[in-house]
């Protein structure tokens, strides 16, 4: 699936053969029947400018969510003045899990198309007819702002440098081509986002969402259209740690897929190494020659980490194969019956 992908792309979503694409009944690629657009918006202290944002997306969405987990300041009650609707989560569970409960919420709502923007308004919501309209005129399922098409952004260069970075990063780990896959300002046909479960604590939602689009929905459409963002503060948390943050999510994902490949593979090199140098050591001994206690030590090291990683991999190899035949159970005792509606 790459960027701009037209509409040659089959109608109905694949189901992969090992079973992750869930809720085969769902046939996501077909245009919305209405037009409702749902506003989605993670909070976490936002009081600075989630009143603004709230009021200038509702010109241009049906509803606006708003998603206030563990705030201690008064976002929550800012968003409601202004209009939106607010779900409270007790304590703070990061943006990807905020994300999922909005859309849940946009569904109750009949969300045709739900947009996801960041509150702390360095997204132009004026942009939100032009995110929504490829999915109301059927092109696409998932629509990209992104600040990296027109090479106008306004991030300072390490800034750029960073987030381009993280995309060759999330692109080569999910196999889709975008230009900005950081960015926090998205389209989602509705039913898409429905079924959309994001689970990452850390950094990383975007990175996981891209990851999930891969995995679940690969004959989604994805397009981007070019965005301006407007930095009024610095940085938030150091971007160093942002980066690694954002990886950290990347690599839990990958790994959790590709055990083998990622952890035993590894493993069984690292503890073929040990084993080799124990080897040398027991020759050295036998000959006679004295051994490095410093030597015998990193062979013994080298031979249980390397232990270590492959039966971990083999565990979660054989733990995933276990979710993957419950969910597929799941999926099928939820899938409609032949003649109900998807
Ligand atoms: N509900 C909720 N929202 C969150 C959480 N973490 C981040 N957000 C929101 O997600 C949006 C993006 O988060 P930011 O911290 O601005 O991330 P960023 O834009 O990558 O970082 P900056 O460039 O420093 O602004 C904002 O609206 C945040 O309030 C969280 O744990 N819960
Ligand atoms: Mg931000």
């Amino acid at each position: 699936m790459d960027v701009g992908e037209g509409a040659g792309a089959a109608d109905r979503v694949q189901i992969a053969a090992d079973g992750t694409s869930a809720w085969p009944g769902v046939n996501w690629a077909a245009p919305p029947a209405r037009g409702s657009v749902v506003v989605v918006i993670p909070a976490h202290n936002e009081e600075r400018f989630i009143g603004s944002v709230v009021l200038a997306s509702r010109h241009y969405a049906d509803v606006v969510v708003v998603v206030d987990d563990g705030s201690t300041d008064g976002t929550a009650r800012l968003a409601e003045d202004a209009g939106a609707v607010v779900v409270r989560q007790g304590e703070q569970s990061g943006k990807a899990r905020a994300l999922t409960v909005g859309f849940q919420e946009a569904h109750r709502r009949a969300a045709d198309v739900v947009v996801m923007l960041d509150g702390d308004a360095q997204h132009d919501p004026e942009d939100i007819p032009r995110l929504a309209a490829p999915i109301l005129s059927g092109e696409a399922e998932v629509v990209i702002g992104s600040r990296f098409l027109d090479r106008t952004s306004e991030a300072p260069g390490w800034r750029r440098a960073g987030q381009r970075a993280l995309t060759v990063a999330t692109n080569a780990a999910s196999g889709i081509a975008v230009t900005d896959s950081q960015s926090g300002y998205r389209a989602l046909a509705g039913r898409l986002a429905a079924n959309m479960r994001l689970t990452s604590r850390g950094l990383g939602a975007e990175s996981e969402m891209q990851w999930w689009l891969a995995q679940v929905a690969p004959d989604a459409r994805v397009v981007e259209v070019a965005i301006t963002v407007r930095y009024r503060d610095a940085m938030k948390r150091n971007p160093v740690r942002h980066g690694l943050l954002v990886v950290d999510t990347l690599l839990r994902i990958v790994e959790r897929r590709h055990p083998l490949l990622l952890l035993t593979l590894p493993g069984v090199l690292v503890g073929f190494l040990g084993t080799w140098m124990g080897m040398g050591l027991l020759h050295a001994t036998l000959a006679g020659r004295g051994a490095s206690p410093i030597y015998a030590a990193a062979a013994f090291l080298l031979f249980m980490a390397g232990l270590m990683l492959a039966i971990t991999g083999a565990l979660m190899h054989r733990l995933e194969d276990f979710q993957t035949a419950i969910r597929e159970l799941v999926t099928r005792a939820a899938a409609p019956r032949s003649g109900e509606p998807t």
